[in-house]
């Protein structure tokens, strides 16, 4: 049967031209669908003289076949095709490098209170911390803080809310680490209650400490090492050893003066201000204020538990912030609390 066949033929031109399957599914249907031509066919086969049926239907399930194998070829010569377009598309260049993780950077100011640390460890001092939620006694009261001192007006002092927002007169963020100096007393003698002499106590406390306080040279938070040193013979001539000696260390020069002029603060007598002048750099010959200290105040020793009759000692207090500018050639504070990458990622 020429027609059959050239049905047939003609079925897998359409297949071959379909280039999608929603086209190759019209052209099915051309072909086998409901008023398919092939389906026509094998309905007109009762009509055939009953002799010629069984050959008929025989041919025409023949190219049905045909057909029908083309069919699900071209279906999946489809499917392989718009597969390969999908993977080109989604394809992972896996030879690429990653991308990496940074492993991050110690914040420079830590990198300077590991630095402090690790130089006061080695002359026998410990490491201590302590709440920065203070009460008014172990930040003012006992640090020798007249009731009426201005450290104590709201102009310095974050005091914290209760419930219902009422300011707690009691409760405050600390202003400085020596509350852990004096939690710090206590427990030392506490610890060593039952010795006739208590040994000596050498410790110094890092931390961040708040106050009121905002422009290029304040932040409202900031950081401070308080140094203290207990014992039954300390004197104003180990302070200044042991100051003068850990400032050329920690800015690894040794042509560096320090000198200690006389100051005031509550917790210590006699007190002094720090200065350092460096002797080459930008900075070179100026005097910078870097620390205070005094030999701490008998009132103190007392709130720290020490009978002042017995034992004397000298306390320290500095910015680690400021030391850190210095170390650096950093001239704005600021730039340490802003968490910028681009600054903080410059050290290491
Ligand atoms: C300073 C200056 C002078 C200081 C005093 C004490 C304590 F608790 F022992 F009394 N700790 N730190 C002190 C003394 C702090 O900072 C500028």
């Amino acid at each position: 049967m020429d027609n059959l066949d050239q049905l047939v033929a003609s079925a897998m031109a359409d297949f071959a031209t379909a280039s999608e399957p929603a086209k190759l599914e019209d052209a099915k249907a051309r072909y086998l669908g409901k008023d398919g031509s092939l389906t026509a066919l094998l309905k007109g086969l009762g009509k055939l003289p009953a002799e010629d049926r069984k050959a008929a239907g025989a041919a025409i399930n023949v190219a049905k076949e045909q057909v029908e194998s083309a069919l699900s070829a071209r279906r999946e010569a489809l499917r392989n095709a718009q597969l390969e377009v999908q993977l080109a598309a989604e394809a992972l260049d896996v030879t690429l490098p990653g991308r990496g993780r940074g492993r991050g950077t110690l914040h420079p100011v830590m990198r300077s209170l590991d630095r402090i640390e690790q130089l006061f460890r080695s002359i026998g001092f410990d490491v201590a911390d302590g709440p920065e939620i203070e009460s008014d006694w172990h930040n003012f009261t006992a640090l020798n803080t007249p009731e009426n001192h201005p450290a104590r007006s709201m102009h310095d002092t974050f005091y914290l809310q209760g419930v219902g927002g009422k300011v707690q007169e009691d409760v405050l963020l600390r202003t400085h680490t020596s509350p852990v100096q004096i939690r710090t007393m206590l427990a030392h003698v506490e610890r060593y209650k039952h010795l006739e002499t208590l040994p000596e106590l050498r410790v110094i406390c890092p931390g961040r400490v708040y106050r009121v306080d905002s422009d290029a040279t304040h932040s409202p938070m900031f950081h401070q090492v308080e140094g203290l040193w207990i014992g039954e013979q300390v004197s104003f001539a180990d302070l200044k050893g042991v100051v003068a000696d850990f400032l050329r260390s920690f800015f690894e020069s040794n042509d560096l003066n320090v000198r200690f002029r006389p100051s005031f603060f509550p917790f210590t007598e006699p007190s002094a201000e720090i200065d350092v002048a460096f002797m080459s750099g930008a900075l070179e010959g100026r005097w910078l204020e870097i620390a205070g200290c005094g030999m701490v105040h008998p009132n103190v020793l007392r709130s720290g538990g020490f009978d002042p009759e017995k034992y004397v000692g000298f306390a320290f207090g500095m910015g680690p912030d400021r030391l850190t500018m210095l170390r650096y050639g950093v001239n704005d504070l600021r730039l340490f609390f802003e968490g910028d990458l681009r600054f903080l990622s410059q050290f290491h």
